[in-house]
């Protein structure tokens, strides 16, 4: 048994108040939210019920001290990636928030007709549909860098796309569909001798390997907190400091700003220009947790312990007929995350089928329909794990492919 499992509530075969029974519930969908460990659903619980006002607000001491909670949320969230300052962490809802939030201000403000911006064909649809918004409204042209269908990397002969014209790269750090980890470092080297940013969406790299914003190269990133332990409806977004301070705000309201009168206002300073309204603090003290568990737990751990299972699932898998892995066979190249098909089996019914078993995985397009179209498969299985997956939940998983045919009335 897996030392990490309880920590989390939800493995618990019947919860506290017997009310639910997820015994033997194999959870094989981390990619698209992680569980929640005791320590964060405590740590909310204690902000809420020892330090809940308006932070950034008041001037009595309860509401100083929800500011503090909320600005040493911000500290850890830094530290975790190695950003220069907190004061470059802006809070946003989740990653796409974040994505929107560069693309709908940086975006708006550097492109222009004329320009380019380039993206992979394996971005999820929250690093897609911002640049198409961006690139429509400015006349500008949003360009695709494929993918090698083997590998499931972009060969280097792709980044010949990144030009002069180019004004944005904005590439997935690593894929929630293939698992890859872009080579970002080599990237955004390119993107900056060709004058352009490099925006990075960190959704599906910061639960599973180490990050520094710094060493990548990059200029902005976006990341989720519910992918790494933390609540739902918080994220972050860093960016440099110098982009940030040029950059119009994002949402107009409460509290983003330094004066305003009838017909015009000034901005707070970074980063509460970008955080109109009244923030999220009880999720960003959660998210802090969620950091600070998972630092605990030790990233190496983590890529090891996800490496060491995708691996036992990509052979397993391999051994099983009529079974195809999407992208790399390799499973340390994986992320943690397999996706395949089972020929005849539509991905649904493998999702609808696993369920019967107790296994969650998830089915479909995930979020990436340009990926799918451009692969030709429209929908695909996936199987997302973590580190308080077991041995035996891949096992159990892999016995389980083996019969979906059979289930489904072929014969072999
Ligand atoms: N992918 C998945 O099951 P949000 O939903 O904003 O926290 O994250 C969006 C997002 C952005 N980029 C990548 C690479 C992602 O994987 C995701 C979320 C989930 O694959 C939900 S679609």
């Amino acid at each position: 048994m897996n030392k990490y499992r309880n920590d989390f509530p939800l493995f618990k075969a019947i919860d506290e108040k017997n009310s639910v029974d997820n015994s033997g519930l194999v959870y094989l969908d981390t990619a698209a939210t992680a569980q929640r460990p005791y320590i964060v659903l405590n740590a909310m619980t204690h902000f809420y019920a020892t330090q809940n006002a308006n932070p950034l607000r008041g001037l009595y001491s309860l509401s100083e001290r929800a500011t503090k909670a909320y600005e040493d949320a911000r500290e850890t969230v830094a530290k975790f990636i190695n950003a220069p300052s907190s004061r470059e962490i802006i809070f946003t809802r989740n990653t796409s928030e974040g994505l929107n939030l560069i693309a709908n201000t940086y975006g708006m403000a550097n492109v222009n007709a004329g320009d380019e911006v380039v993206i992979s064909i394996m971005e999820h649809h929250s690093n897609i549909l911002p640049w198409q918004f961006v690139c429509q409204t400015k006349g500008a042209t949003l360009k695709f860098m494929y993918v090698d269908k083997e590998t499931g990397e972009i060969p280097e002969s792709e980044y010949a796309k990144i030009t002069p014209k180019t004004k944005i790269v904005s590439l997935t750090h690593v894929s929630n569909v293939l698992g890859t980890t872009n080579p970002i470092k080599k990237i955004a080297e390119i993107a900056h001798k060709n004058g352009a940013v490099m925006v990075v969406d960190g959704a599906q790299s910061t639960p599973h390997i180490k990050v520094d914003v710094q060493d990548l190269g990059a200029d902005f990133f976006a990341m989720s907190g519910h992918k790494l332990c933390g609540p739902m409806g918080i994220g972050a977004v860093w960016g440099k400091m110098e982009l940030l301070e040029a950059m119009p705000p994002f949402l107009r309201g409460g509290e983003m700003i330094e004066y305003v009168t009838e017909t015009s206002a000034t901005w707070a300073e970074v980063p509460h220009k970008f955080e109109a309204g009244t923030v999220s603090a009880g999720d960003a003290v959660g998210m802090a947790a969620a950091i600070r568990y998972i630092q605990s737990v030790g990233l190496d751990t983590i890529t090891e312990h996800d490496n060491a299972l995708a691996v036992r699932l990509i052979e397993g898998m391999k051994k099983i007929p009529h079974v195809n892995i999407v992208g790399n066979k390799d499973g340390t190249k994986r992320c943690g995350i397999v996706t395949f098909t089972v020929d005849g089996v539509h991905p649904h019914d493998i999702a609808t089928l696993l369920s019967e078993e107790n296994i969650a995985i998830r089915a479909g397009h995930h979020c990436a329909q340009p990926l799918g179209s451009y692969l030709g498969e429209t929908a695909t299985a996936r199987a997302s794990l973590y580190f308080y997956n077991t041995e035996e939940e891949i096992d159990a998983l892999i016995e389980n492919v083996a019969k979906l045919r059979a289930w489904s009335g072929f014969k072999d």
